[in-house]
């Protein structure tokens, strides 16, 4: 059911101009920035407080909205940077917060931080690389800690954080991509683990670990572009699977999927572009995950990110793979 490639270089450049010729002033750029440096500072809230465990995956999505909205260099960048450096542990994995224990989506987000300063002078990457390498399993598969969950978002994290410390002889990607492989399901999507319910968000960590290990033959894009073009719902938002309510934080996990198969085009951009301008809180800044509720940190950044996958006026470009500036990608040669 592949469209003819002129068919679908026309309705790419049609999609995109929907959103590309958008008037930039409808996001509100100021109002954002302000909401993500205000919620970084604001440390007497019980948000800021509930938020402990999980603050470096937090400083990773308020720093890239950041940097493509434009306003990286409102933060400060040398406390943030000894910051995440005080969460490292000798075994070569980050904790989510300072005295926190280590755990694989808290050393990416870490690397990530340091990939956005270009800090990466910082990291021993030999000993991160040990610390990944010590968490896959026989089967592929990739705990999240020494506790031992296992999980498609690990896999994901440790095939990307390898990849951005240019480390990636240190785990068996070919074994990492069949365990993936073994978590698609009938519908083309993707699970937590064999036999698993396919889920946007675990799609994205899929098909992302598959672009980097060099997988992505074991992707049905025609099948999981359908399924996931299917997630757009009246409103013009994304949810994460059938009947479930559409949350602008699929705006990032379905459409970089989309993007990543190439079929960005399949769903109406202007409609989802519309529905994430909607969940803008017109006073204190920051989006929601649907219109009218509270806006956070994570919503704002899932918000702005999809908006920059589409080509939205004044937004500096996002890479669909490893969630970070297109310019930051570049400077690492991680596609090289
Ligand atoms: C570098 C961007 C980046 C990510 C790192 C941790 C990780 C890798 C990815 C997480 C992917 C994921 C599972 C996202 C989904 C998060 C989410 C909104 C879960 C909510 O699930 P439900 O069941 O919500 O509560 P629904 O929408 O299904 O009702």
């Amino acid at each position: 059911m592949s469209e003819a490639p002129a068919a679908t270089a026309a309705a790419a450049t049609a999609a995109a101009a929907a959103v590309g010729h958008m008037p930039a002033s409808e996001l509100s750029v100021d109002l954002h920035a302000g909401f993500v440096k205000r919620q970084s500072e604001d440390t007497d809230t019980i948000e800021y407080v509930l938020t402990e465990h999980l603050r470096m995956s937090g400083v990773y999505w308020g720093l890239t909205g950041m940097h493509l909205l434009g306003r990286l260099d409102d933060m400060d960048g040398d406390g943030i940077v000894a910051w995440v450096m005080t969460c490292w542990h000798g075994c070569g994995g980050f904790g989510g917060s300072e005295g926190h224990d280590p755990h694989v989506l808290y050393t990416l987000s870490a690397v990530q931080v340091l990939a956005l300063y270009n800090r990466m002078d910082l990291l021993d990457r030999d000993a991160i690389a040990r610390y990944v390498a010590s968490l896959q399993l026989p089967d592929g598969s990739f705990t999240g800690d020494e506790w031992g969950e296992v999980d498609t978002r690990f896999s994901y994290c440790a095939l990307s954080c390898c990849k951005l410390i240019g480390r990636m002889e240190a785990i068996n990607v070919e074994k990492a991509m069949e365990y993936i492989a073994s978590c698609k399901n009938f519908d083309g999507g993707f699970g937590c683990t064999p036999g698993g319910e396919s889920h946007a968000g675990q799609i994205f960590t899929c098909v992302g670990a598959l672009a980097i290990g060099g997988g992505l033959q074991h992707v049905d894009a025609d099948l999981l572009g359908w399924w996931l073009c299917e997630r757009q719902v009246k409103a013009g938002g994304l949810n994460g699977r059938p009947e479930k309510l559409p949350d602008v934080c699929y705006s990032w996990w379905v459409l970089s999927s989309l993007s990543i198969l190439k079929r960005l085009h399949w769903i109406d951009q202007g409609a989802l572009a519309r529905f994430i301008l909607r969940c803008q809180d017109p006073q204190k800044g920051g989006i929601s995950d649907r219109p009218n509720d509270e806006p956070d940190v994570y919503h704002t950044f899932f918000g702005v990110a999809g908006l920059s996958l589409m080509g939205f006026p004044g937004l500096k470009a996002v890479d669909p793979v490893y969630a970070l500036p297109t310019e930051v990608v570049q400077r690492l040669g991680l596609y090289e």
